[in-house]
């Protein structure tokens, strides 16, 4: 019985040294991304023409429209390998994107999810949302959630490049979502990091889109198995900086 045991675990071994040997598999693209210069000011939402939706803030909510981190590090940035991708089939994961509507805001603001890969979306917020997606490629869908209606689910079929959802209900809510053939994209949190895993050996072209300060694009070469670290700068154009975001 032990000697069973350890041929399994050798077994084991050599199968995991063999993995871990394959060259071209586990490159990856990690990065920070900031916000440069002096930041404008979020509004403060207005959430008084629904007062259940006033009710769940104690303090008054803020837009979402830039969202720092400590040093300016930019939250609510999508970045993905625009070009370079291997032609592969790469399965959709078990599992669905949650998509939910809580404090009549959208959670998460920013998302991704696979071609085929349901999206959970919830209304735990006992008030009627209108969740309204504004896709150009995949079907358009505009659907009232009544606060009985505490979930539905959509599916997107076609990869679409960051499209918005909004509430036809409360104006301040909207949220952006892309929809992928290939697993290889993140969205940065408050801390501006994102780390992009699993590439082969390769030459990428890498975007990080922001609702606000546009998609930058940018060309990263990989060898097997490296880790590279591409940053990425945001700054308010001069116009725009005058005046507060949204
Ligand atoms: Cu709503």
């Amino acid at each position: 019985m032990k000697s069973q045991k350890s041929y399994r675990f050798v077994v084991a071994m050599a199968v995991m040294a063999v993995w871990c040997a394959t060259p071209g598999f586990a490159a990856s693209i990690t990065g920070t991304v900031a916000f440069e210069g002096t930041p404008p000011t979020m509004k403060t939402l207005d959430m008084n023409a629904d007062p259940i939706c006033a009710a769940k803030h104690t303090e008054p909510a803020k837009a979402e429209t830039l969202v720092l981190g400590p040093g300016n590090t930019m939250g609510n940035v999508f970045v993905q390998i625009k070009s370079g991708v291997p032609k592969k089939d790469y399965p959709a994961p078990e599992g669905e994107v949650t998509l939910t509507q809580e404090g009549c805001m959208y959670k998460p603001h920013v998302f991704g999810v696979r071609v085929g890969q349901p999206i959970k979306i919830l209304n735990p917020d006992g008030t009627l949302h209108n969740i309204h997606a504004l896709p150009k490629v995949n079907t358009e869908f505009n659907m009232a959630m009544p606060k009985f209606k505490t979930e539905m689910t959509k599916v997107f079929e076609k990869e679409e490049a960051v499209f918005p959802f909004k509430c036809d209900v409360h104006p301040w809510m909207n949220a952006y979502c892309a929809v992928l053939s290939h697993p290889f994209f993140a969205v940065t949190g408050p801390d501006g990091k994102f780390k992009i895993e699993g590439l082969d050996a390769g030459e990428y072209e890498i975007e990080a889109w922001h609702e606000r300060l546009g998609p930058q694009t940018v060309k990263v070469t990989v060898a097997a198995d490296e880790t590279k670290t591409q940053d990425f700068k945001f700054a308010a154009p001069a116009a725009a900086a005058a005046a507060p975001a949204k």
